[in-house]
């Protein structure tokens, strides 16, 4: 695959940096930047099909409608659903994880039922979880990760028991870029008679996903981690679930019947879409999710595991630079945290976006767990998508020499 070609369909990094450098994204973990065939789908559907779906009867609002099942036929066929009716739009992984925890989890986690997460997940897979203690009085058990960041074996067989309703963990981690094996969890929970839910936000981008084949329960990820826009996202669950579950959101479209006595609720997934849908959101994701597969999913992850093979290589030429996660390339996805000597994450980002034009994460990233377990507070972050080269690496290296001198590193 041909990144520099790739490269060139996204508007925002033929824009130059303020000191007249090429832009160097390196904060696709955040969120990604976005091709113009998904710019140019959004647009198309505003200028050529807008109006409120499953609402109305005239052509503007069937043509709406018509763009938005389609987009959900288009997700389900990328994760390996078994039906559109497997998948609920979401606003992003945050909504979808809470839309488990409240649709699912008021039923099923009162009073004592078991949630088994990991220490490394991200505040998305972990607040909604120590809200569900709090409110309904699950009981929450952690996996540690080890010096690799990689999962404790042990604790996985201790910490997932026939008291667990349900195991909740990311597929990819945001810091360490460890890749968990879910399918082998999944199955270990269903063993135990629980459920999996499966945080896809850093995987799904990156890699072919198979909701079957992961034999998980819920899968949520985000479409502006994937190229696609912000503020869509997908929630799949197996459709007999999503049937047993209660409604999340309460209004328009998720009914069948108000009265003022009650209500009756849509079919699935509409019971869970209240208020107006971002179809245009969807619409783009879908033609992200087209983008991908043109490039090929295996394509995408090769590339990303080539360049954070490289990075790594270069990285360990600075011998104050330590980076977390597992140490062998091949088992990392296409990210890198890292603390370069003593120099703050915040100040050694800045520096890198102001001599360099570099743009990198630092901060806890959401997962003040993870980092407390590391023993820091911080750590910068680098993360490669379909348009970086080695290049953009070669950059985040010359700036870290610059950076050693500013900050008078030894
Ligand atoms: N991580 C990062 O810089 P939302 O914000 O709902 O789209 O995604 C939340 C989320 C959930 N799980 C994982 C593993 C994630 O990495 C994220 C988002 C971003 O790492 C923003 S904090």
């Amino acid at each position: 695959m041909n990144a520099e070609k790739i490269r060139r369909d996204f508007p925002i990094l033929n824009r130059k940096h303020r000191s007249g450098r090429r832009v160097v994204y390196l904060d696709s973990a955040a969120t990604s930047q976005k091709p113009k065939q998904v710019l140019d789908a959004e647009r198309k559907y505003y200028e050529e099909k807008n109006a409120n779906p499953h609402r109305a009867v005239y052509e503007l609002s069937q043509l709406a409608t018509e763009a938005y099942e389609g987009a959900r036929e288009r997700v389900a066929k990328f994760i390996g659903a078994k039906s559109a009716r497997e998948i609920v739009f979401v606003r992003n992984t945050t909504e979808a994880i809470n839309l488990v925890r409240h649709a699912w989890g008021r039923k099923n986690l009162a009073k004592g039922g078991g949630v088994t997460a990991t220490v490394m997940e991200h505040h998305s897979n972990l607040v909604p979880w120590l809200l569900a203690r709090e409110e309904f009085g699950a009981k929450l058990e952690f996996i540690d990760f080890d010096n690799e960041g990689k999962l404790e074996q042990r604790e996985i067989g201790r910490k997932i028991t026939g008291k667990t309703k349900l195991v909740a963990v990311t597929q990819v981690s945001n810091v360490l870029a460890t890749v968990n094996n879910v399918r082998r969890i999944a199955k270990l929970a269903h063993e135990e008679g629980a459920l999996t839910l499966v945080d896809g936000a850093q995987a799904a981008p990156h890699q072919r996903v198979n909701v079957q084949k992961l034999e998980c329960d819920f899968y949520a990820f985000s479409g502006h981690k994937m190229l696609g826009p912000m503020n869509v996202g997908v929630l799949w669950a197996r459709e007999e679930l999503l049937e047993e579950m209660e409604p999340f959101l309460g209004g328009g479209n998720m009914i069948r019947e108000v009265t003022l006595a009650g209500a009756r609720w849509n079919d699935v997934p509409h019971k869970f879409e209240a208020g107006t849908a971002n179809v245009a959101g969807a619409v783009g994701l879908a033609a992200a999710m087209d983008y991908l597969e043109k490039i090929g999913l295996g394509n995408v992850w090769r590339h990303e595991q080539s360049l954070g093979a490289y990075a790594l290589k270069r990285l360990g030429e600075f011998k104050e630079l330590e980076f977390y996660g597992p140490r062998k390339a091949s088992e990392r996805a296409g990210l890198v945290a890292f603390n370069f000597g003593d120099v703050h994450p915040h100040d050694l980002a800045q520096c890198l976006d102001e001599e360099m034009g570099v743009a990198v994460r630092s901060g806890h990233h959401c997962t003040m767990p993870l980092h407390q377990k590391l023993g820091i507070t911080a750590s910068t972050r680098a993360s490669f998508y379909v348009h970086n080269t080695k290049e953009d690496v070669d950059a985040l290296c010359e700036g870290l020499e610059k950076a050693r001198g500013i900050f008078q590193l030894k």
